[in-house]
């Protein structure tokens, strides 16, 4: 069961209902003889994908009421719920490890695997330690969830969604200070709890036969986990030199805004300056970054909120880029029970997610959508997701899920790469659409702006982790290797001293919510190599960041036939059969943003950049 951004506490994803047959059958005592151990393997599959179908549906459930309903109540269902899933996890990864080194078929041996990879927080055998785990990871969320800050010179409280839109929108540095500060007050008191639920993952994953919780992530990539290791890095060296010029134009734009006093022009870039809570995505900003102030700016947000558009409105603009490639429009039971926006009435989880609840048909978003054009973004994202889930419904539960976890975040980034500025004029989005190179390097810097600032960003979370998972990293150590972290690849440093009373990771949703983050490095990347697969498919002729597949059918089938395939197969026969190639690769990035690069290049000429 996944949610994606999705929280996926219970891995398996879901569901058709029946199947209690095939339960039964496979009830029967496992056979002994080699022979016969080729089809109890199978036979062994075909009962969890079963059990996995018929308890899906509760689970998903239970999530979902727990997501739009934080309080004590849901909370005791949410960690039941977990702990069902636990129990059932571990006593089936048992059970199968009697079919190690027997033959079976290809689809059953993948089965087997996944099924062992399908949590992400892998539970200790032992009930009392299941049970810690489940409520420590319920009491993380929730804290998440409900986070406030409340200061005490009588303004009222802020969540955690209304800090992130006041610090997109001031361009005072101390009062971005203070809602950066402020958000930060809610992850602290995470500190203790995380460090226990270190402890409990990491005895599940040993208990799995991993080094630690790291390996065992890394290990859901079909390589070894020292491969993907390396292929992260190997990509990221693709991609860093164009990080390197975005990072010393903003930073001397910001020089010039607040002053060099703020912004000194030989080191890192204060955190809570780059129009985002986690520095990780710095398109709100632009104002101050734009390269060409005169020529038209593509400012969707005003026009969303110039026609007061509902979050409705916003996500029927996104379901019509998808039905335009021929897909299937959304059901009606999304529109009946998404969450679009935050209710007054109680707290919920606002990070966005999409649900897919009984392995398909049941499509939902979980927003607290607000009227600007990276919420719109947002929402194609999210639906990006839920085609995925709607593609694979017919694949059995355990290969229900994106080709690998990167695949899944990449397909809604790769249609927000085609709404260029033709398809937005199309839409009624913007009014006009202006040629010429001063226009397309401000849609590229703007799109750079969240693409090109998330890479770092996004290598740095699960490195973090990695090192915490296999006790690199110590607890009385858990700030400072963040934040060196976070300046060693980012460039951006706090400005106010940190130390180890805080816990700055913990105000990241991710971190307490225990998602894996390399899916969006992974997602950072492919989504290039998706646009161009799709574009030649379209029959496209042109510069790549000029192409929309906006309406193309034949793009549509092809990428509904990648879709379709889910996790079936290893990703590189996904990616292939996509694009041609079995390797991520990060030229389709440097091919993409080459006008920019050019530019950024003459812009910085006798600058000193880096930190
Ligand atoms: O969590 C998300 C999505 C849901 S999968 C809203 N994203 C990451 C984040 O917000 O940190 C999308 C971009 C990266
Ligand atoms: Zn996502």
């Amino acid at each position: 069961m996944k949610k994606y951004l999705l929280i996926f506490f219970l891995p398996l994803v879901a569901c058709e209902p029946g199947g209690s047959n095939t339960v039964s059958e496979a009830s029967q005592p496992a056979p002994d003889t080699a022979a016969a151990a080729v089809v109890s393997a199978d036979d062994f599959i075909a009962r969890a994908n079963a059990e996995l179908a018929e308890d899906n549906a509760a689970y998903m459930a239970t999530a979902w009421v727990r997501a739009t309903y934080l309080n004590e109540d849901t909370a005791l269902l949410a960690s039941q719920s977990a702990q069902k899933y636990a129990a059932w996890h571990s006593r089936t990864v048992d059970e199968s490890l009697q079919y190690e080194g027997t033959e079976m078929s290809g689809p059953t041996a993948r089965a087997l695997k996944l099924l062992k990879l399908g949590t992400s927080k892998p539970a200790p055998a032992d009930e009392a330690g299941r049970r810690e785990l489940a409520e420590i990871t319920t009491l993380l969320d929730g804290m998440y969830g409900k986070g406030k800050y409340c200061p005490d010179d009588g303004r009222e409280c802020m969540s955690g969604s209304q800090l992130e839109e006041l610090i997109s929108s001031s361009r005072d540095y101390d009062e971005n200070l203070d809602y950066w500060l402020g958000w930060r007050e809610v992850g602290a008191p995470m500190r203790q709890p995380y460090q226990r639920f270190v402890e409990l993952a990491n005895e599940g994953a040993a208990e799995l036969g991993y080094a630690d919780l790291g390996e065992m992530w890394r290990s859901n990539y079909d390589m070894t986990p020292e491969a993907f290791e390396a292929e992260a890095t190997r990509l990221w060296s693709q991609v860093k030199p164009l990080y390197d010029e975005l990072h010393c134009y903003v930073r001397a734009k910001l020089g010039d805004y607040y002053g060099e006093d703020k912004v000194p022009q030989n080191g890192p870039i204060p955190a809570h300056l780059l129009g985002n809570m986690w520095a990780q995505s710095w398109d709100r900003i632009y104002d101050i970054v734009e390269p060409y102030p005169d020529a038209v700016a593509l400012d969707v947000s005003k026009t969303i909120v110039e026609r007061n558009m509902s979050p409705q409105d916003m996500v029927r603009f996104a379901e019509g880029f998808y039905v335009s490639m021929g897909l299937e429009p959304l059901p009606d039971t999304f529109w009946e029970r998404s969450q679009f926006s935050k209710p007054r009435d109680r707290e919920v989880q606002c990070h966005a997610s999409a649900w897919g609840m009984d392995g398909g048909n049941d499509l939902r978003i979980k927003m607290c959508i607000k009227q600007t054009y990276d919420e719109l973004k947002v929402i194609y994202h999210e639906l990006g997701h839920n085609y995925y889930q709607r593609a694979y419904k017919d694949q059995a539960p355990l290969f229900r899920d994106g080709a690998h976890d990167g695949f899944h975040e990449a397909i809604g980034d790769t249609i927000v790469l085609a709404m260029t500025p033709r398809y937005l004029n199309d839409v009624g989005l913007i009014d006009s659409v202006e040629p010429g190179e001063e226009s397309v390097i401000n849609d590229q810097m703007i799109r750079a702006l969240r693409g090109i600032a998330m890479l770092p960003w996004a290598r740095l979370v699960d490195e973090w982790r990695w090192g915490v998972f296999s006790g690199e990293i110590s607890p009385d150590n858990y700030n400072r290797a963040w934040w060196d972290l976070r300046q060693r690849y980012q460039g951006v440093a706090p400005a106010v001293a940190r130390s180890e009373a805080d816990f700055d990771p913990g105000a990241k949703y991710h971190i307490p919510a225990n998602v894996p983050y390399s899916r969006y490095f992974l997602a950072a990347i492919l989504q290039y190599q998706f646009l161009q697969a799709l574009c030649d498919e379209a029959g496209f002729d042109g510069p790549l960041h000029e192409c929309t597949f906006y309406g193309s059918k034949a793009a549509g089938a092809r990428l509904n036939a990648m879709l379709m395939a889910g996790q079936s197969q290893p990703w590189q026969d996904t990616l292939e059969k996509l694009t041609g190639t079995r390797q991520m690769d990060g030229a389709a990035v440097i091919e993409y943003f080459q006008p920019l690069m050019a530019w950024l290049k003459v812009q910085n000429a006798g600058r000193q950049c880096g930190w």
